[in-house]
């Protein structure tokens, strides 16, 4: 049995890759088909996004497929970059995407800059039905980042409860608690019955 995660990043690939260790099925992503195209993000919401990307890369492998949107939602800065996150900035550069988030909220206190991390997952079906489940992690944004692990705006998220950025924690650590972490645990749980 296979699986496609419809991702060009390598640090929600990672994640998944560990999250879906127990169940004994074949893990590829999108690198392992470079003859998909590009897919345009256009979707409002989380789910449409994931849609988006699941029903592109399902339609044309015959394989089911796992996405996932995710994303920032900074209360102070309304919510924003929410499903902006990973274009922030300017196209996919992390450092760049951290640079401005830090901008935004210069000058604010650590106890106003509460945020939430989002993610939805849509797992497909080569016939399109699909199971759709959400994880969300609360934290604040730190005003100096901590931590190497991770990717994206890990080093800036912190976990008030473990007083640790998602940065400094190890994969296994932040897959226990992190949006995405929960949302897969979700998933596994019906993966079963559904598959
Ligand atoms: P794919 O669409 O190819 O999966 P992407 O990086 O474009 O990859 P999204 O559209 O979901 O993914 O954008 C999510 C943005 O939020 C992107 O900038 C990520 O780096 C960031 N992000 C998502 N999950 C994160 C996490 O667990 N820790 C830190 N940053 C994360």
């Amino acid at each position: 049995e296979q699986i496609i995660i419809a991702t060009n990043n390598a640090g929600k690939l990672c994640e998944f890759q560990k999250l879906f260790a127990p169940k004994h099925i074949k893990v590829t992503s999108l690198k392992d088909y470079p003859q998909l195209g590009k897919i345009a993000e256009t979707g409002m919401t989380f789910e449409e996004n994931a849609t988006l990307k699941a029903s592109a890369v399902s339609k044309q492998t015959n394989i089911p497929v796992l996405a996932d949107d995710s994303g920032l939602e900074v209360d102070a800065l309304n919510g924003r970059p929410g499903i902006f996150s990973a274009r922030y900035a300017g196209d996919h550069d992390d450092a760049a995407n951290n640079a401005k988030l830090l901008s935004e909220l210069a000058g604010i206190p650590l106890e106003k800059r509460t945020a939430t991390f989002h993610t939805t997952l849509v797992l497909m079906k080569p016939d399109e039905s699909k199971l759709v489940v959400n994880g969300e992690l609360r934290g604040q944004i730190l005003a100096v980042p901590r931590g190497n692990n991770g990717f994206g705006y890990d080093p800036l998220f912190l976990v008030p409860e473990k007083q640790k950025s998602l940065a400094e924690m190890t994969s296994e650590e932040k897959n226990e608690i992190s949006h995405r972490g929960r949302a897969s645990q979700k998933l596994l749980k019906v993966f079963d019955e559904w598959w």
